[in-house]
């Protein structure tokens, strides 16, 4: 067995932000597919492992037991304690990680992901809340842009647990349905990451949460 055990699924990217924090670290770890398009994480059996109902879940097979933690930003925290990289050096790096994980939480991976998930998923069309999620997500991404004025890291001056966190759904621009034309910093803060040795893209980590009938192009 596997050290970590990580139930996910290729779509979300609040599992790749983990999955791409693991394979960074060179961690051994192992992904269990959650069938998340068929509702596995409402059943009652899923939400026995979390009551939150939520993908990422990581479980560290640990010599005084199994430790199963919840949420991607706890997730990060955790494992950068634990394998020793890409974490906070410093009590101000401690918080300023923690205030771009908060940021990424509520303003990037919560709107992003959600706008992604109603345009590429449930293909709603332009509904006024399709409208207003993507102007708050425009207007999320525009402070991202400036915070990489000058700098190539978030929060340190080297990557850390925030920059993995806050890319991971920007790798999906069309699917999101934003570009980054006017967002130069932006563009090329995400290929630093994408340089980074045994960077990979969500779909080659993780398996898909479709199920065979259902996978689409
Ligand atoms: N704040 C959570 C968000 C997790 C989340 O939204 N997970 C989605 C997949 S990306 C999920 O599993 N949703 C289950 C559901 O809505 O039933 C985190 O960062 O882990």
């Amino acid at each position: 067995m596997a050290e970590y055990t990580l139930y996910c699924f290729s779509e979300s990217g609040n599992a790749y932000k983990v999955a791409l924090m693991l394979e960074l670290c060179k961690a051994d770890w192992e992904p269990v597919r959650v069938a998340f398009f068929s509702g596995e994480t409402r059943k009652e059996a899923f939400r026995g492992l979390n009551v939150m109902g939520e993908v990422p879940v990581l479980v560290h097979h640990r010599q005084d037991g199994d430790f199963t933690i919840t949420q991607s930003g706890a997730i990060l925290t955790y494992l950068a304690r634990r394998l020793g990289k890409f974490g906070p050096d410093t009590e101000a790096e401690e918080f300023e990680v923690m205030r771009w994980l908060l940021f990424d939480s509520q303003k990037i991976s919560g709107q992003a992901g959600v706008l992604r998930f109603l345009r590429r998923f449930l293909k709603k069309g332009e509904s006024e809340d399709v409208t207003f999620l993507h102007a708050r997500t425009v207007s999320a991404l525009n402070i991202l842009e400036a915070r990489l004025t000058g700098r190539d890291w978030i929060a340190a001056d080297r990557p850390t647990i925030a920059d993995f966190a806050l890319c991971a759904y920007l790798y999906w621009p069309e699917q999101i349905g934003v570009d980054y034309a006017t967002l130069p910093n932006l563009s090329a803060w995400l290929e630093r990451i994408r340089a980074l040795p045994g960077w990979s893209r969500s779909e080659d980590l993780m398996p898909s949460g479709m199920d065979e009938q259902t996978l689409t192009a």
